[in-house]
């Protein structure tokens, strides 16, 4: 374990207090910077505050982190390792109540049980009978994938392929461009246009908002693609409420208009793509299926909006001297074709060439440009070592509830979850819980919380917030790398994920050196690399100055403009085939399955959660009060089912039922529900949303499809 590193804005030895440089590790765009004040006596964290020298963080957190000491110094917090008692059948437990399923044991105890039993089972079964599940709990270098990785390598375990978020989005990205990366966020501050396709700008990414406000305050435009008034679409000048899963037949209707319209800039799209796929890509726009009222009657967005807006994208840095910048986010890719959705998307910026310009382009994520050495960190070729002598077996984290229960040769009989709450948070909940209910699947838990997971949990072991451990970390919404230094001493029995999974590894006799190295070795081994990008950045520079921007390249103006001119290209020109195709999803209106199940439900996040994580707070479910356990649904489709606002009604389809109560409003269009995020326990029956949700994986990147979700509703 390092020693408490001295801080890089350390107030003076003599004052009562003093001021320590973390970083914001859940899982969010925007990768804060947090100062934390710490008082000298008793060690106590009294304060966090966003870091006012971090450009993109500039001095604030969002609602959710504000509160973080809440969740730091909560009295349910987990701080001992403990035991399932003999006896205790798993399943969920009552909020309050969870302790008294376990009993406390020690540290020794739990490792020595947990590494006998997880050998016992890999000597039985083979070691691919270990499933490791895990998230983004915390998105630091470290806590996310590092000593874990080495010692599921190691033991020759299952390795599980993290799909459930963004996969697809990457994958899809990635086909196009090569990389990862987008738009400078300070940036937005210079564009004319911009447009939210599927993003929720201002509860999910907030400190890209006043990037926006200071581009408005210069007459810039927001327009926001997303089938629910979000807070983002409610401060909008312009909210377009598409139909879910759509979003490709928009961009090629877009394209259509543009190039329609004459207003694609040709010489920019021919530099940077293959002049016959640019011509096959403007051939297939112009096709009669891609006109506006075709687009129109199935995106439900009308066609003088679809031209009005094709035009304001295309002539924005003409009529304004500043170009149309696109935040895409995440919220299109969690439907069936939603990778092809990513595709057609991205591609817009290519035809009218706003990625030359200052304030133009489209961020989905910004991951990409952290060349962190993850081969290092994580160490792959320790499989060779393992039993099984080579690459073990692939399981995809949104098939769980299939892993556990259908899968052979050999069947999950162990499950190792950390970071990640997947009874809550995984689709098709019903298999997922069926499975983890298992009395031959062992499963071990560590977590911060009693959280859904950890009521089916044999072990349960106590994990660090990010006040308490020691990380690097990039970001997906800018471009600085940071480290967050370790504000307090770890609560209670607390241990980091690097340090459980080192001493797990020395239980169970791995004696490679690698399982000796403690976080600053880590660090170092993340930042060890030869790519530009990283060059200067070191794990000291990090520690004395708190952030560091990446060395990107520059043009000729000296600005960090993303596919601004060829070199930026990593295969020299950017993949426009296949070409992107509209397909209607198989749980959609358009779709048989309709018949019976009508309605589009979309099972969203939590303005006031992130994810299932603060679910359990009573300042956070304050803050969501309104949202909780509410169904929201359009007049049009309560009136015929005779429910009104406060109504108890049933949502459901094939895979299961909920209860929640109905609120008809207009967030949402006819034809689509609306529900949020949280624990199950504390949702209504213990039954959470993903129950209705499906393991149908999307077109590309093999990732999850919450927003593809047919149901019914009727009045309880
Ligand atoms: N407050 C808060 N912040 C968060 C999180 C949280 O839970 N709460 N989660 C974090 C995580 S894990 C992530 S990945 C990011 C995700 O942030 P986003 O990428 O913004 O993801 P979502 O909120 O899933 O989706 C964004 C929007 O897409 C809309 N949407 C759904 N289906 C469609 C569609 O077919 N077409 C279009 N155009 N829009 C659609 C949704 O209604 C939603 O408002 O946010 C992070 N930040
Ligand atoms: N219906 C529906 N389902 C969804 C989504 C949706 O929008 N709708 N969003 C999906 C998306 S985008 C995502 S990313 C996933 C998120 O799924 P998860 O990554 O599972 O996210 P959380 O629910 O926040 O759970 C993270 C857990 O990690 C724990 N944790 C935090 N730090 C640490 C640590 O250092 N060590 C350990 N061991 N644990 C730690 C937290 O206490 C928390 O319980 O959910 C997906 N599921
Ligand atoms: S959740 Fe996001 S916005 Fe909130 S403090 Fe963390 S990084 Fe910043
Ligand atoms: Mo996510």
């Amino acid at each position: 374990m390092s020693t408490l590193p001295s801080a890089p804005h350390d107030g003076s030895t003599q004052s009562a207090t003093r001021t320590v440089h973390a970083v914001c590790t859940l899982d969010c765009p925007d990768s804060c910077g947090v100062l934390v004040t710490v008082d000298q006596l008793t060690g106590r964290a009294t304060r966090v505050q966003g870091d006012p020298a971090h450009p993109v963080t500039r001095g604030f957190l969002c609602g959710k982190v504000a509160k973080y000491l809440d969740r730091v110094y909560a009295p349910d917090r987990l701080l001992y390792p403990m035991r399932r008692r003999a006896g205790v059948p798993k399943g969920p437990l009552a909020q309050g109540r969870e302790a008294e399923a376990f009993e406390r044991i020690s540290w020794d105890e739990a490792l020595a049980g947990i590494t006998a039993k997880l050998a016992a089972t890999a000597e039985e079964h083979g070691p691919e009978s270990i499933l490791p599940y895990s998230y983004a709990g915390t998105i630091g270098q470290l806590g996310y994938g590092s000593m874990d990785r080495r010692f599921f390598h190691r033991l020759g375990a299952s390795q599980l392929d993290r799909t459930i978020c963004s996969s697809a989005g990457g994958a899809a990205l990635t086909s196009v461009y090569g990389v990862r990366l987008g738009t400078v966020p300070q940036h937005y501050a210079h564009a004319g246009l911009i447009i939210a396709w599927g993003a929720n700008i201002h509860g999910n990414n907030i400190h890209l908002w006043p990037f926006i406000e200071q581009a408005r305050r210069n007459g810039a435009k927001l327009i926001v693609i997303d089938p629910y008034r979000t807070r983002t679409a409610a401060l909008a000048d312009e909210h377009l409420a598409i139909r879910p899963g759509t979003d490709t037949l928009l961009a090629l209707g877009l394209m259509h208009v543009l190039f329609r319209d004459g207003l694609e800039d040709r010489e920019y799209l021919a530099a940077s793509t293959d002049p016959a796929q640019a011509e096959a890509l403007q051939a297939h726009a112009l096709l009669p299926e891609h006109a506006p009222d075709a687009v129109a009657a199935v995106t439900g967005i009308a066609a003088e909006t679809i031209v009005r807006l094709a035009r304001a994208y295309g002539t924005s840095l003409a009529l304004t001297g500043r170009p149309a910048v696109i935040r895409l986010n995440y919220g299109i890719q969690r439907s069936e074709y939603g990778g092809t959705a990513v595709r057609a998307v991205s591609m817009l910026p290519l035809i009218t060439g706003s990625w030359k310009h200052l304030g133009g382009g489209l961020t989905l994520s910004t991951s990409g440009a952290f060349p962190f050495n993850g081969k290092a960190l994580q160490m792959p070729e320790l499989m060779e070592a393992s039993p099984l002598g080579r690459a073990s077996r692939v399981v995809n984290m949104s098939q769980l509830g299939a892993a556990l229960t259908t899968l052979d040769d050999p069947p999950v009989k162990a499950l190792f979850v950390y970071n990640s709450n997947p009874a809550a948070v995984a689709p098709n909940q019903n298999d997922v819980l069926r499975g983890m209910a298992r009395d031959d699947l062992f499963t071990v838990v560590h977590d911060q919380f009693f959280t859904d997971t950890a009521d089916f949990a044999d072990y349960l072991l106590p994990a660090p917030t990010f006040l308490e451990t020691k990380d690097v970390q990039g970001a997906y919404g800018h471009f600085f790398a940071q480290v967050s230094n370790r504000a307090i001493e770890p609560r209670g029995e607390v241990r980091n994920n690097v340090r459980l999974f080192a001493e797990l590894a020395k239980h169970m006799g791995f004696t490679e050196a690698c399982f000796d190295d403690v976080e600053d070795d880590l660090i170092d081994q993340a930042l060890t690399t030869d790519h530009p990008w990283f060059a200067g950045i070191t794990r000291e520079r990090l520690e004395r100055e708190g952030h560091a921007a990446l060395n990107l390249p520059k043009n000729a103006d000296g600005l960090s403009l993303p596919f601004s001119t060829p070199e930026w290209f990593p295969h020299g020109r950017v993949e426009l085939f296949p070409l992107p195709a509209y397909m209607a999803a198989t749980e959609s209106r358009s779709a048989p399955a309709a018949e019976e199940f009508p309605l589009e439900f979309l099972p969203r996040k939590a303005d006031n959660y992130m994810n299932s994580t603060f679910a359990n707070h009573a300042g956070h479910q304050h803050m969501e009060a309104r949202n909780t356990g509410v169904l929201e649904m359009h007049p049009d489709d309560a009136a015929p089912r005779k429910i009104v606002t406060g109504d108890r009604v049933e949502i459901f389809n094939r895979r299961g039922t909920i209860k929640l109560h109905a609120q008809v409003n207009r967030q949402v269009a006819p034809g689509v529900v609306a529900a949020r995020l949280a624990w199950n326990k504390l949702s209504s029956g213990q039954a959470g949303l993903n129950r209705l949700t499906s393991e149908n994986l999307t077109d590309i990147g093999g990732g999850a499809t919450f927003y593809s979700t047919l149901v019914e509703v009727r009045k309880a």
